[in-house]
């Protein structure tokens, strides 16, 4: 996981997608909105130029999030074994061979053959040519820029912006962004959402679809949840548990608890949430969020926390999971939680 950096620029990029024939976008297992964004907006794009282009989505995949894509436009690993014609593979929102797991052995017969665009500050050597730009906020970003340089509109002339390029650039840089309130929204966030927005993208309904849209189980899974919180560092960090009964119980799976780590960072102490969620039995996975704190305190890295446990993210969002039951794992995190310094006010 070290040196992970550019190694390519956009042109480049550009030129070997225009030399390929048939090209796969792939990213991430469990896509979330920057994720399938980021594959639909290259998907749309390539095909614009007449290129014949696998979009794949890799393990579960979110309901309302699949409803991005048009019927039939996205294929599904490991359902769907890639074609064998490939000749060049665009790896977005990731670089990292533990997210790509249902594909890693494919990706690994495609070496030298695959490009990548990504904003997070660790990964591997997956993409010979990549660009990496830690300070975008969304891979969406990186995404626009390669568009404009292939000189696709984003908008098909005389077209709608429904299950357009810039309706999946715009979900991919509204949900890395948490709708535009995190820190890492700032003006280039604002500059491209405004055009994405002069495009016909209509904002409301993609938050309605995305964010406003759950099953009533959420909140079942959600009182669980809460009733399990305990604080930490004198009340400046959260943890919450959902163990494989809870899930089993209420009926709710991972899809339906989306956003939960975030609701403890509305009290105004808490500087960092952890949920842990157990969905398989005996595998936790657990997500980190962490805030500025009011008192002046540094903001706690979640994304260096979470290398501890072999995982990563973004330093106010991350993740990582753990080979162990719900109780172990809670047990290792508080722990870790607990010897946090500098969390203190
Ligand atoms: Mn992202």
């Amino acid at each position: 996981m070290s040196s992970y950096q550019s190694t390519s620029d956009l042109p480049s990029i550009a030129g070997r997608l225009r030399a390929a024939s048939h090209i796969a976008v792939v990213s991430h297992a469990k896509p979330d909105g920057d994720a399938a964004g980021s594959v639909l907006a290259l998907t749309r794009t390539l095909r614009s130029m007449g290129k014949r282009v696998d979009g794949i989505f890799t393990g579960s995949v979110d309901p309302n999030i699949l409803a991005l894509a048009a019927p039939g436009e996205i294929q599904f690993a490991p359902a769907t074994q890639p074609d064998p014609a490939i000749d060049l593979v665009v790896l977005v929102d990731t670089g990292a061979w533990s997210q790509v797991e249902p594909l890693d052995g494919w990706l690994k017969s495609m070496a030298g053959k695959v490009v990548g665009l990504d904003h997070h500050a660790r990964g591997d050597e997956i993409a010979s040519d990549r660009v990496v730009d830690c300070s975008m906020a969304s891979a969406t970003q990186l995404v626009v820029r390669l568009v404009d340089e292939l000189g696709v509109p984003l908008v098909p002339a005389g077209g709608s912006a429904k299950f357009s390029i810039a309706e999946a650039l715009f979900v991919g840089l509204a949900t890395d962004t948490g709708w535009f309130r995190f820190q890492s929204a700032d003006t280039a966030v604002f500059a491209l959402a405004s055009r994405l927005l002069a495009h016909g993208v209509d904002k409301m309904s993609l938050y309605q679809l995305l964010d406003e849209n759950g099953r009533p189980v959420r909140l079942a899974a959600m009182a669980r949840a809460l009733s399990s919180l305990t604080f930490h560092l004198g009340g400046r960090a959260t943890v919450m548990a959902l163990s494989h009964a809870d899930f089993a119980q209420t009926g709710a799976n991972s899809d339906d608890v989306g956003g939960l780590v975030n609701v403890p960072l509305a009290i105004g102490s808490v500087a960092m949430s952890a949920v842990l969620t157990e969905t398989q039995l005996g595998i936790t996975k657990v997500s980190f969020r962490s805030k500025p704190s009011p008192s002046g305190a540094p903001t706690v890295n979640v994304s260096d926390f979470a290398a501890q446990f072999g995982g990563g993210g973004h330093a106010q969002a991350a993740g990582a999971k753990l080979n162990l039951p719900i109780a172990d794992a809670r047990r290792t995190v508080e722990l870790a939680i607990d010897s946090l310094s500098g969390v203190h006010s």
